[in-house]
């Protein structure tokens, strides 16, 4: 990656983030500017910089991503909840270090904005 992230300087500890969950691939903390009551972000310990950027060679850490939003959704109780990977500036994507948010704990709505 070509610079460091914000999320990069979390991984490291540089930053402080409420910790959900880690493990050896991934890291699981609370988003900061939450738009449910329960937002976590879910990155990968690898920089990279979006879903596009990912390979053939990351296809298990992408599933290991999805597995993880599924166990910390349950961690936190959540029966119904969203899974958002936006990929680039018109999506939405702000932090170019992969991130996957869950939301729950409130009714979504469909389509998003
Ligand atoms: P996105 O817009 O998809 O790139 O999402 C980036 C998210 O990251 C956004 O919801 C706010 C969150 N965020 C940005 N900086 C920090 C931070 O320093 N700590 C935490 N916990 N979340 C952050």
């Amino acid at each position: 990656m070509a610079n460091p992230t914000i999320f990069s300087r979390i991984l490291e500890g540089e930053i402080p983030c409420e910790e959900v969950y880690k493990d050896e691939f991934c890291l699981a903390f609370r988003d900061i500017q939450p738009q449910a009551p329960v937002h976590i972000l879910i990155i990968p310990r690898k920089p990279l910089e979006s879903l596009q950027a990912a390979k053939e060679e990351d296809k298990a850490l992408l599933g290991h991503l999805m597995l993880v939003a599924a166990k910390v959704a349950e961690q936190e109780g959540l029966q119904d909840w969203r899974t958002v990977i936006n990929n680039g500036e018109k999506a939405g994507q702000t932090v170019f270090h992969l991130h996957v948010h869950l939301l729950g704990g409130r009714t979504m709505k469909w389509p998003p904005g």
